[in-house]
């Protein structure tokens, strides 16, 4: 059971992530205007405290991004995000020993952070831009593959499918992987991701959290990022500070239906909800 695909560990540069059980991702903005914590983390400083907060909480992974993907975001050149994630990332793999993952689609980013010593790549637009799939292959690092339609600045525009949501992300994923192992990438170094509040509307995406046991038929270790995302908001009516209780909610029940890796902003709440949660799931299976 546990040397399945999806459960097998990852070898992550000089980290080997094991994913017996759930792991928790924790997210590091590095942009001005990032939608939940924006701007709270531009100092270099501020960045480095933070991670380390969320490490001593029990992350896994920290997820530094420096392009924001909230819709309307302005563009950023490869060589801004290089400029916002470098030090972060040369600071937590040299000082901390992290386990780092760069959340980027550009391939020059791609190259310099797995240079740098980053021990994942974590792409929205699973390799789609010229160059990524080539960049990512070389590093030999794993890649998560996320689902999204468009663009993030056109994707929340009236999304539609012509099919179930989750066939569409079925559908998608297994092409992405495709062009993955086609490019020499192979399928063992791939994360799969529904990109909650990428493209979708609130019922798609709680459609989607409730059928994403579906994706496990593609034997790929599954990530979701829920947290403080605007289903929350919009379920429960609470602006993104009041977002945390339903994100728990919503972290468990992704744990419940195959998640292996959470993405979250609020690390010690998610780790014991994710536990407690994983207790329960391991209790009455056979030794
Ligand atoms: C996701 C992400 C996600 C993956 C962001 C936010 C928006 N990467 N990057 N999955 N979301 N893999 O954190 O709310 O859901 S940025």
């Amino acid at each position: 059971m546990n040397d399945s695909p999806t459960t097998a560990p990852l070898h992550c540069g000089r980290h080997r992530l094991d994913l017996s059980y759930p792991r928790v991702m924790g997210i590091l903005n590095v942009t001005p205007d990032s939608f939940s914590d924006g701007g709270q983390h531009t100092l270099l400083d501020d960045a480095l405290r933070h991670a380390e907060r969320m490490l001593a909480e029990g992350a896994a992974i920290i997820d530094v991004g420096g392009e924001s993907t909230r819709p309307g975001a302005s563009p950023v050149s490869p060589q801004q995000e290089l400029d916002r994630v470098a030090p972060v990332v040369e600071h937590l793999v040299r000082e901390l020993d992290a386990l780092v993952s760069v959340d980027t689609s550009a391939p020059e980013v791609m190259r310099e952070v797995s240079r740098l010593g980053a021990g994942m790549l974590n792409d929205v637009r699973a390799l789609r831009r010229e160059g990524a799939l080539q960049a990512a292959a070389c590093s030999g690092l794993p890649v998560c593959l996320m689902h999204m339609i468009g663009e993030p600045g056109d994707m929340q525009q009236a999304p539609h499918y012509d099919v179930d949501i989750e066939d569409a992300v079925l559908t998608f994923l297994d092409e992405r992987i495709a062009a993955c192992e086609s490019a020499g990438l192979r399928r063992s170094r791939l994360i799969l991701d529904p990109g909650f509040g990428f493209g979708k509307t609130v019922e798609h995406n709680l459609r989607l959290l409730n059928r994403m046991d579906q994706l496990k038929i593609l034997g790929l270790p599954l990530l979701a990022g829920m947290s403080r995302k605007s289903m929350i908001g919009k379920v429960l009516e609470r602006p993104v500070e009041e977002r945390l209780a339903g994100g728990l909610a919503l972290a468990a029940l992704a744990v419940e239906r195959g998640a292996r890796i959470l993405r979250v902003h609020d690390v010690g709440p998610s780790v014991d909800a994710v536990d407690m949660t994983w207790a329960v799931l391991q209790e009455g299976l056979e030794p």
